[in-house]
């Protein structure tokens, strides 16, 4: 009988979901994968909540440390980085920066982001339209681009010209720039790290796994993934009347 991997993913294919699949696929590592089923509501189900008491997707769950459990997508990229020793800086305040990004990532782009998709592409869809937070969201996620911009002038990478779990967590959503209606205009140094990190074959097969969704970037039939997408949510959308 084959081995069983030690890391045990639970995922799907979204932003926060596909960081960790990058961070497995680059460092080549060997991990079984489960895909959570929003449509099924398969992150609310009791077994799954006890992994994941958020109810939201990735989990990972080290099967070779005691079967320890890690939720929230920027914890699985740390603990994965020191696990296998790879994607995080050695040296103290380069590890640090690439914390302040993974974090700026987290609590600022993630958000904001999530929050400008969430509006358009689902609470919209279902007859909730907020013209005033969808252009709070975007002005904002306009201006982290920005800020992102102004960081990679000059760098390869977002901490000293390495590839490392900041950039794995970043991408997936600046990447997204399209599904938000975020504008990327006149930002030349994001625009050279998108090409820089669409050109690593790893992270690019990461983004089709478990299944992909070009949607998020602008390819493909939007208009019939959008109505998809919508429909998994449905769900979510609580009239605000
Ligand atoms: N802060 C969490 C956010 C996780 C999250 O929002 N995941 C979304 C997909 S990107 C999800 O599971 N959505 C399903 C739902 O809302 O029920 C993380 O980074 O892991």
């Amino acid at each position: 009988m084959s081995k069983q991997a030690d890391i045990h993913l639970y995922t799907a294919s979204t932003m926060n979901g596909w960081k960790p699949v990058i961070f497995l696929e680059e460092a080549g590592v060997d991990y079984d994968l489960t895909y959570i089923d929003f449509a099924k509501q398969e992150q609310k189900a009791p077994d799954y909540v006890k992994l994941n008491p958020n109810g939201r997707i990735p989990t990972i769950v080290d099967r070779s440390n005691d079967d320890f459990v890690v939720f929230e997508s920027g914890a699985i990229l740390w603990y994965l980085a020191e696990k296998y020793g790879v994607f995080l800086p050695k040296e103290q305040k380069a590890k640090s920066e690439t914390l302040q990004w993974l974090m700026f990532q987290m609590g600022g782009v993630g958000p904001m982001m999530g929050q400008a998709m969430y509006f358009q592409r689902i609470a919209a869809k279902q007859g909730e339209e907020h013209p005033f937070a969808i252009k709070r969201y975007v002005d904002e996620s306009r201006r982290l681009m920005e800020v992102l911009n102004t960081r990679l002038e000059g760098r390869q990478y977002l901490v000293n010209d390495e590839f490392t779990v900041a950039d794995m967590a970043m991408y997936p959503w600046a990447r997204a720039y399209y599904w938000a209606n975020v504008s990327v205009d006149g930002l030349p140094h994001l625009q050279a790290w998108f090409d820089r990190i669409d050109a690593r074959p790893a992270t690019q097969k990461a983004l089709e796994i478990p299944k992909p969704f070009w949607a998020f970037f602008g390819k493909g039939d939007v208009e019939a993934f959008e109505r998809e997408n919508a429909a998994r949510f449905k769900a979510d959308v609580k009239p605000s009347k």
